[in-house]
């Protein structure tokens, strides 16, 4: 690209959004400040590194398509990672599932894991300055079953309760190595595929796993609780619906996580931020795509992503967010996924970031309704392309398409010879 064509354009930019009364460098400072937790599942399917080719993946989630180049191991899943950091502009956190530990040649079950399998991660970690983030993993395990945490069998619900204290003791080493908590999530996938009738009791069940869970206090690493609306084959009851898991965040103190993918199709995730906000410390978010259901398409800037960073810029809640990214396409190539993704995220929250948000809550408060949607329709085509471009640039990745090329020489050097 064309560098002299890009400052002017920026400039151009620049002026017409102080003429709205937005600075465009302050834009560009707070948005070189967000962190998105890479999540590191796209680069293989959700198999880990548990079995030699992964485990077959259960739980209702779904990976569809068989594109080549799938990273194998963890040396692969590293460079994968490091190839598309390399396009994202900014600096990045990875999060990874407990299936992704180093366990060697021996079987470490589930309530066997501990900081010494995440060694490896915590020094690359350290080396590329990446930060981690964690999760406990429920699914693709013979006790996984439909139920885990609420499980009426005591020795099935022990090994996961085993299983989620060992992972938050990991995910405090991992905080203390990188010297900033480590974010830690727990979705299970808890439910059932046909009508249910002892709803409240599983819940319950739910509920007391938790508290155990949650007793030891850490400093270095923070819990979050994700909801969901159905899995595949578990239509009927999710034990973590968005009630259960708003409702113990709310009374505990811990964070909600917003997957966008969890909701009815006509329910807004944005919505949820300044709803939730109030009663919860803060928020983390499975940025995802839904295409008909909870399919994980790749994120694009869509009006979803749009609203949803718009709300959390609206509500000046950009340091109680943590912004994560969860979904996996196996059917085209899977580091363009994670760029693709990563800038479409990236491209929403500038837009926010430069919304004429003072002039616009003027009109709404003076009642004047014309002009507030008037401006809201105007400042979409105010040239945000302009000030993305400059970010790319002066982070040193490929600005527009450029990034088209790189990830087809690593295909052809890399991927399609695994
Ligand atoms: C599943 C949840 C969960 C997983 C990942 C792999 O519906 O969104 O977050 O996608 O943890
Ligand atoms: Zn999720």
């Amino acid at each position: 690209m064309n560098e002299q064509l890009l400052e002017k354009a920026y400039a151009i930019a620049a002026e017409r959004y102080a003429e709205a009364g937005i600075d465009t460098e302050k834009a560009l400072a707070r948005l070189q400040k967000m962190a998105i937790s890479l999540h590191c599942w796209q680069a293989d399917d959700v198999r880990g590194f548990e079995s030699a080719g992964g485990e077959d993946l259960t739980g209702g989630i779904q990976t569809t398509g068989n594109y080549p180049g799938r990273a194998r191991n963890v040396d692969e899943l590293r460079a994968d990672v490091l190839k598309a950091t390399s396009m994202i502009p900014g600096h990045h956190r990875l999060n990874l599932h407990e299936i992704y530990g180093e366990f060697g040649t021996r079987k470490v079950d589930r309530d066997q894991v501990g900081p010494e399998h995440f060694e490896g991660w915590m020094q690359w970690s350290r080396e590329h300055g990446m930060p981690l983030d964690f999760n406990t993993t429920s699914f693709s395990h013979p006790k996984s079953g439909d139920l885990s945490l609420s499980n009426p069998d005591k020795g099935i619900r022990d090994f996961w309760i085993e299983h989620s204290k060992r992972c938050r003791n990991i995910a405090n080493e991992m905080g203390r190595n990188q010297n900033d908590p480590c974010i830690m999530n727990l979705w299970v996938h808890d439910g059932s595929k046909d009508i249910t009738v002892n709803r409240y009791k599983y819940r319950e069940l739910f509920r007391s796993s938790l508290d155990e869970i949650f007793a030891t206090k850490y400093d270095m690493m923070k819990d979050c609780l994700e909801s969901k609306t159905f899995g595949i084959g578990l239509e009927s009851y999710t034990v973590g619906s968005l009630e259960f898991c708003v409702g113990y965040c709310a009374q505990h103190g811990k964070i909600y996580t917003i997957d966008t993918g969890h909701y009815h199709p006509t329910e807004s995730a944005a919505d949820k931020v300044s709803s939730v906000l109030l009663f919860v410390p803060e928020l983390m978010l499975h940025v995802s795509r839904p295409v008909r259901w909870d399919s994980d398409h790749v994120v694009i800037m869509n009006d979803d992503i749009m609203d949803l960073c718009k709300e959390i810029i609206r509500a000046d809640a950009l340091d109680r967010v943590h912004f994560g990214l969860d979904y996996f396409d196996a059917s085209i190539n899977r580091i363009g996924a994670y760029v693709i993704g990563a800038r479409a995220a990236q491209k929403c929250m500038l837009q926010a970031l430069l919304e004429p948000v003072a002039r616009l809550r003027e009109y709404e408060e003076s009642g004047r309704g014309f002009q507030r949607l008037a401006l809201l329709e105007e400042e979409k085509t105010l040239p945000w392309s302009a000030v993305w471009d400059m970010f790319c640039l002066r982070n040193e990745v490929p600005v527009g398409e450029d990034f088209i090329p790189e990830i087809e020489r690593y295909e052809r050097e890399v991927t399609s010879r695994r």
